[in-house]
């Protein structure tokens, strides 16, 4: 089986160099069980990232276009398409597994299912992660792809595997979608698309595998790991979908499973440079000071990131010594507004402005960099609100960036938005992309919320600017 991510098309992206870490994992539960697999990852070729010719935009890309004035391309982040199909001819897989984390960005996964099915007519397509998690129906109407893998897919990529291996029906599996009619069930006549019942979340994380980092070129990550310690968050934001992947559950690998894994990195590939990209690293601080104290006690010279961020949630001084001294570096909170009121109504109440800027200084006291992230344009908020969340921000002395709203399908905000008339089930779900504005929040157009964003971004800049622009004055002085 080949396992593969697809390229990403957009005006901007945040695609850093992210070890595909599901991909590695499903590797690694299926070489297991004795089946071949391999691992493409489309984003770590960096090299081939190129600006999309005029004449190979997108209807879509246009309108993204559109909404983006001051971004005047769309970017192919990652292989070339002539790379993937080398790779696909090359390697003559009997399954191709596609991982869509980002609905915004299905366009690519679903050519890249119709270029696998062009070179390997014979073989079956598969789709997983997010987008197909809770875009099912969207991605059953492209047919080149014959099932979508719902959710965490350790304990169901293998029964599916071993089922398309011997021709068996789909339909007594767990976890997948698919269409009727094609072969797949015993339907006597084609009919709605099935849905079968998720399989339980995997209950002891330390019972999977080690993701299968051997297929992995850690040159092409900057020689750093992805490290998923915890799966699960019991918060209930309402922008979010974690819940749909891996539950409201909190299930944690135990520290020492989780150092095993760091030092494996270490010894094995001298990687000592790890991303924790948890959906709520601190949600269990005892494990957390634990983690830590395994690091240390091993004597492992490690630097660690948090780049999904943290809640301000529990945090105190002991904490913040502890993690600086295990070697974490920079992080954020996800703030999202400085309005009280608002953040209750997003279910965040557990955070605050003074909460992001007390656990702020805290770590600034031990020499880390910290922000706060902001959402622009939620549903019915104000330019006034807009720029008193970026000012409240600089008078508490949070650094912050900014995010435009997008409505993720299948949250709460999603549904919000479709009852209050804001979007419809038609809207097109690839404009939801992390840097457009593709409609109105009720109370600005997509275009006030579009230059909105990009004052708050300027303001958000601001302290660098301005330390820019002092540097250059005292020159001038000299
Ligand atoms: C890590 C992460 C990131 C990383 C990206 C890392 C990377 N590798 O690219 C960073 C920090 C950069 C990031 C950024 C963003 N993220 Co993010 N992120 C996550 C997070 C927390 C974890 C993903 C992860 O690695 N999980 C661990 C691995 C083990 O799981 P997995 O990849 O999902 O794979 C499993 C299954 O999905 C399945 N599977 C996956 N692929 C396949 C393929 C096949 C064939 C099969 C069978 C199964 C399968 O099996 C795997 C094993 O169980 C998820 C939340 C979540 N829990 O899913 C959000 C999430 C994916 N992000 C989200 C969003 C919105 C964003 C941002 C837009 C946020 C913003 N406004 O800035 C940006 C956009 C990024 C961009 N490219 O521009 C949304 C996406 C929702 C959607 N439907 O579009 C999520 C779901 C969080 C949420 N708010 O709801 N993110
Ligand atoms: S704390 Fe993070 S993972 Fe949990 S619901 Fe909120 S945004 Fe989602």
């Amino acid at each position: 089986m080949l396992l593969i991510k697809p390229p990403i098309r957009a005006c901007m992206v945040e695609v850093g160099r992210h070890v595909p870490v599901g991909l590695a994992y499903l590797s690694a539960v299926l070489r297991k069980e004795g089946h071949h697999t391999e691992v493409f990852d489309s984003l770590a070729y960096v090299e081939d990232n190129h600006i999309v010719g005029e004449k190979d935009l997108t209807e879509i890309e246009r309108t993204k276009l559109l909404h983006h004035p001051r971004w005047r391309h769309v970017m192919h982040w990652g292989a070339r398409w002539d790379r993937i199909e080398a790779a696909l001819r090359e390697r003559r897989p009997d399954i191709i597994g596609i991982s869509c984390m980002f609905t915004p960005f299905y366009e690519p996964a679903y050519d890249l299912a119709r270029l696998a099915k062009r070179v390997h007519p014979e073989a079956t397509v598969l789709l997983g992660g997010q987008h197909g998690t809770v875009c099912f129906p969207h991605v059953l109407e492209v047919p080149e792809i014959d099932a979508v893998v719902l959710g965490e897919a350790e304990t169901t990529i293998g029964p599916l595997v071993t089922a398309l291996e011997h021709g068996r029906r789909l339909d007594g599996l767990s976890g997948i979608a698919f269409r009727c009619g094609e072969g797949r069930c015993a339907c006597p006549e084609p009919g709605a698309p099935h849905v079968r019942p998720r399989a339980p979340f995997v209950a002891d994380l330390d019972t999977l595998p080690m993701p299968a980092a051997d297929q992995l070129d850690f040159s092409r990550y900057d020689d750093a790991a992805t490290l998923i310690t915890s799966r699960g968050c019991p918060f209930s934001c309402t922008f979010c979908t974690v819940h749909a992947t891996v539950g409201r559950e909190f299930r944690a690998r135990s520290p020492e499973n989780v150092v095993e894994e760091i030092q494996r990195y270490v010894e094995e590939f001298g990687v000592r440079r790890f991303l924790i990209e948890d959906d709520n690293f601190t949600f269990d601080i005892d494990r957390v000071h634990e983690i830590c104290r395994v690091i240390r006690d091993r004597g492992l010279d490690v630097r660690m990131r948090l780049p999904n961020g943290i809640t301000v949630v529990k945090l105190s001084e002991d904490l913040v010594r502890t993690m600086v001294k295990a070697g974490f570096e920079s992080l954020f909170f996800g703030l999202e507004t400085t309005d009280a009121a608002r953040l209750r109504q997003m279910r965040k109440g557990f955070t605050s402005l003074s909460k992001v800027a007390a656990g702020a200084s805290l770590f600034r006291r031990y020499g880390l960099d910290v922000n706060g992230s902001l959402i622009v344009g939620l549903p019915a908020q104000s330019l006034g609100e807009i720029a008193q969340d970026s000012v409240n921000c600089a008078l508490a002395g949070v650094r912050f960036y900014t995010n435009p709203f997008y409505p993720i399908p299948g949250s709460p905000d999603y549904q919000t938005c479709l009852t209050s008339g804001l979007i419809d089930a038609l809207t097109e779900p690839a404009l939801f992309d992390q840097y457009n504005f593709a409609f109105g929040n009720g109370k600005l157009s997509a275009r006030e919320m579009y230059w909105a964003w990009v004052v708050t971004q300027a303001m958000a800049l601001w302290p660098k600017y301005f330390a820019e622009g002092s540097l250059r004055l005292s020159l001038i002085h000299i």
